[in-house]
């Protein structure tokens, strides 16, 4: 906290992210009605006391004109949210293009577009271009917003432009950038032609910050190895100048799902879900619909299980919700019907007048019904083939304390870092290691499935979303500090 005529005031704290926590409607030429959309990051900051915190990005909706502008600027406000209005162009080059299409499967290691090289070169340099002028775009907001003693905090893969910008504007501002992907093998990352640049805008901020510590040394070595900087153990030096390079491994706000499991119509619903599924055992995937996710490679890891265990066969039943998103390109088209494709056939070849295998939802379930699903699971699979963190491991063990269930876990979602002890670690890719977790899963005794929940839950209740936002915000006030001290030395 500072002072401001004699009063303590809270430090501002400018959230910068690619979208806004709110879904914008237009009901009219100047009226908007907004929803706070509570994704991990929202819930993480709203429980920040310390810091009084600003949105800063796109609302996620084209609006061409003046006063629809202004109209939604306005009931933005309310909200503490400040839009940057992006056409439909950018959009396309920006956000579908470079970001989505390039950075997106680069990073979770799905490499660059392999089809029509010609022309994927040529418009790579335009969806560059447009990804730098988007980046230039949001640092114009913020900057029009700043004040001096405000923190900056840049998220994510779409906005690793922004650093620079910034810095350009003003050299002392306070800014942060944090990766919620993975950072791959500095192998991977020097396969995009914009490599060099995008590094060394990362670079003007003054803390940079990963998921795990393999993150943090893939960026380190990427700096390192193609911009021939000097990688220490506080992160990376040039020419004197120090960022700091650290991990930062994000939670949940563990709290919020004890409370909803409290509620009387949440009970009510794990009764249902109960009778729902009497006699059966519950395995259950929640994710979006993404390549990166490895839902096909999931329900045929269940596939196996259930050719090689009959016994099992009638007993058992696996809920997966894929929330679709990007539904308007080919790649994730073509994704949803192959997993529609397996799970008909898999229902067909095992299921019975009665009951079927696999329950296969492609939407999304409001929060109250997710934390009732979570709680009468046996065994969680998150079968992630790359994953930044995966909260969806960490929002299962939250509600897991009266059920004990087991977690089966990718080996590479960083959550393996943190939840490995407690949950069966496995290869997403080996479809014969995965059935066999499966067995052990079901199988697991009671003291086993309570020492491995006890391990989770104790990390889950204890590094929370809220301390992992002042984590970093305190690190990077530190780390002005001290570069400041080294200057003046
Ligand atoms: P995501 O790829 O979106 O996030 P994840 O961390 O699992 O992945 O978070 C997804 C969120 O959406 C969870 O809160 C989950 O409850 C919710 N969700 C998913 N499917 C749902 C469904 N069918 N219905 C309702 N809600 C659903 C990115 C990175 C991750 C990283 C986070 C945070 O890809 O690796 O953990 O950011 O940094």
């Amino acid at each position: 906290c500072g002072q401001k005529d004699g009063k303590p005031v809270r430090q501002r704290l400018l959230v910068v992210a690619n979208r806004l926590p709110v879904s914008a409607v237009r009901r009219g030429e100047d009226v908007w009605s907004l929803e706070i959309s509570a994704g991990g990051l929202v819930s993480a900051l709203l429980g920040v006391k310390e810091f009084e915190a600003r949105w800063i990005g796109w609302a996620g909706v084209n609006v061409p004109d003046e006063v629809g502008q202004k109209a939604l600027t306005k009931a933005l406000a309310e909200k503490r949210c400040i839009p940057v209005f992006l056409d439909e162009e950018i959009v396309h080059q920006y956000y579908n293009g470079y970001c989505n299409n390039i950075l997106w499967p680069l990073f979770h290691y799905l490499g660059l577009p392999q089809e029509d090289r010609l022309a994927t070169t040529r418009s790579f340099q335009s969806q560059f271009d447009a990804y730098k002028k988007a980046n230039q775009m949001f640092a114009d907001v913020v900057n029009q917003h700043y004040e001096e003693g405000d923190v900056v905090w840049c998220h994510d893969y779409h906005l690793m432009f922004l650093p620079k910008c910034l810095k350009e504007y003003n050299s002392s501002m306070k800014v942060g950038w944090f990766l919620h992907t993975p950072f791959p093998s500095s192998e991977i990352h020097r396969t995009l032609p914009s490599r060099s640049e995008l590094l060394r805008s990362v670079l003007a901020a003054d803390l940079v910050g990963f998921h795990t510590y393999d993150y943090a040394r893939h960026f380190v070595s990427a700096c390192t190895r193609i911009l021939g900087l000097e990688g220490t153990p506080e992160g990376v030096e040039d020419q004197g100048k120090l960022t700091r390079v650290a991990a930062f491994p994000i939670g949940i706000d563990s709290d919020r799902f004890k409370r909803a499991l409290e509620l009387p119509q949440v009970q009510e619903h794990i009764k249902e879900l109960k009778e729902r599924f009497s006699g059966r055992k519950v395995m259950l995937g929640v994710d979006r619909l993404d390549m990166i996710k490895g839902i096909p490679q999931k329900i045929l890891a269940f596939e196996k299980f259930l050719e090689e265990n009959p016994t099992w066969r009638e007993k058992v039943v696996l809920l997966q919700i894929a929330v679709p998103t990007r539904t308007d390109v080919p790649e994730y088209q073509k994704l949803t019907s192959q997993v529609h494709e397996i799970v008909g056939r898999i229902n067909g070849r095992f299921g019975t007048l009665t009951a079927v295998p696999i329950h296969h939802l492609d939407r999304s379930l409001d929060f109250h019904a997710l934390c009732a699903l979570y709680a009468v699971t046996d065994v969680a699979l998150v079968t992630s083939l790359r994953d930044g963190m995966n909260l969806v491991s960490y929002e299962f063990v939250a509600c897991q304390d009266a059920k004990k269930g087991v977690l089966i876990l990718s080996e590479f979602a960083g959550a393996a870092q943190s939840l490995g002890a407690g949950a069966i670690l496995v290869n997403p890719w080996n479809i014969t290691e995965v059935a066999n977790a499966i067995f052990q899963a079901l199988e697991m005794k009671a003291d086993e499935r309570e020492k491995r929940h006890k391990h989770n839950f104790t990390h889950v209740t204890t590094h929370t979303a809220q301390e992992w936002a002042e984590t970093f915000v305190s690190e990077l006030n530190d780390t002005v500090v001290e570069a400041e001290i080294r200057t003046r030395e």
